[in-house]
């Protein structure tokens, strides 16, 4: 009888982890993967709901993700977009024809009464994706940004106002009642689960709205693999976005320490860049096992390298994990 693939969960907001899960759906002897992926974006616009890191995930593990952005489809038209513009209708939030047709097949789903969770497996299933790709609750937990242009919702500050306000504070949604869901939970806790990987997204707009999660951090402790973050920080810069800028308007120097240093007594590994590597010692101070790689994925070959890379780190950090908390 042959053994099934070990389970990998990765937490993850839109492009950059995306590139990471990517990597690991393209391993040899592939993991089988779960993402548990930031909802604090999701907005309903136009009428529709809205799920940009969902739909990232879903559409480049579908290899249908539009290579210039990052984000929509591939092959995009925008006869949609144009005739909204004409009708009146806003047009900052671009969504292209292919991927209307998402959108409006979500909210068909989710008015007949599916879950989020249901209803991204049906369009995964309809697009051939095989990872199982979770939303982080399935009520909504919108992120707000606090600025000095006051309170916004994310999509607003993140692409209408192009992450250009200055950042007070953020307000994450699933601080209030939202709960894990039954499927991340099972995730979680799955006997044999090799890794759980905190993807190199923005640690304020994409993580922690997971984390903020109530009952997801505990979960996350109990679980029976240690969970390794990457940096999305590279020589005090974001590979791409806004989190160094974000991290200086909160008044932190933005360091690959810095990140290691947020996710704190969660994290039992943390990978840095090789261009950080003077940061390691600072990083092992904080009582954490360091590895260095080259994050940077610019091509495929990057992505399943460092994928390759993360699963190493993790298996070399499973006996301390087992042996300082024990299987709970
Ligand atoms: N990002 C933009 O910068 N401009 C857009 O017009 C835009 C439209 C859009 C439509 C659908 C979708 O799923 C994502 C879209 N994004 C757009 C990306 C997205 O809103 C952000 O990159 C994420 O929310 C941050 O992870």
């Amino acid at each position: 009888m042959t053994r099934p693939n070990p389970g990998v969960v990765v937490l993850t907001g839109g492009i950059g982890g995306a590139k990471l899960v990517l990597g690991l759906s393209r391993l040899p002897g592939a993991p089988r993967l779960t993402a548990v992926v930031n909802t604090g974006d999701d907005f309903e616009h136009l009428g529709l709901p809205i799920c940009p890191d969902l739909d990232t995930l879903m559409y480049t593990l579908a290899d249908e993700v539009n290579p210039q952005t990052g984000w929509g489809r591939r092959d995009e038209t925008w006869t949609f977009m144009d005739t909204i513009g004409q009708l009146g209708g806003d047009t900052w939030f671009r969504i292209g024809d292919r991927d209307l047709a998402t959108h409006i097949r979500r909210a068909q789903l989710l008015a007949e009464g599916q879950t989020l969770t249901a209803a991204t497996q049906t369009l995964c299933t309809r697009l051939g994706v095989r990872e199982r790709l979770l939303p982080m609750t399935d009520t909504p937990a919108p992120t707000r940004v606090i600025t000095d242009q006051g309170s916004l919702a994310f999509q607003h500050y993140f692409v209408r106002d192009r992450a250009e306000p200055v950042v007070r504070a953020l307000e994450y949604g699933g601080a209030q009642d939202t709960a894990p869901t039954a499927a991340i939970l099972a995730a979680l806790g799955e006997p044999g689960l090799a890794a759980i990987i905190i993807a190199p997204s923005n640690p304020y707009l994409s993580i922690d709205p997971i984390l903020a999660v109530p009952g997801l951090r505990a979960a996350l402790r109990k679980a029976p693999a240690p969970v390794v973050a990457v940096t999305p920080i590279v020589a005090g810069a974001a590979i791409k976005g806004p989190t160094a800028k974000i991290m200086r308007e909160l008044g932190i120097e933005p360091s690959a320490e810095a990140v290691a240093a947020h996710y704190g007594g969660l994290i039992d590994g943390f990978i840095v860049d090789e261009q950080d590597r003077n940061m390691v010692c600072a990083i092992e101070k904080l009582d954490l096992p360091v590895r260095i790689c080259d994050t940077i994925m610019l091509s495929v070959n990057d992505k399943i390298r460092l994928a390759g890379e993360t699963l190493a780190f993790a298996a070399s950090l499973s006996p301390k994990r087992t042996e300082t908390t024990g299987a709970q």
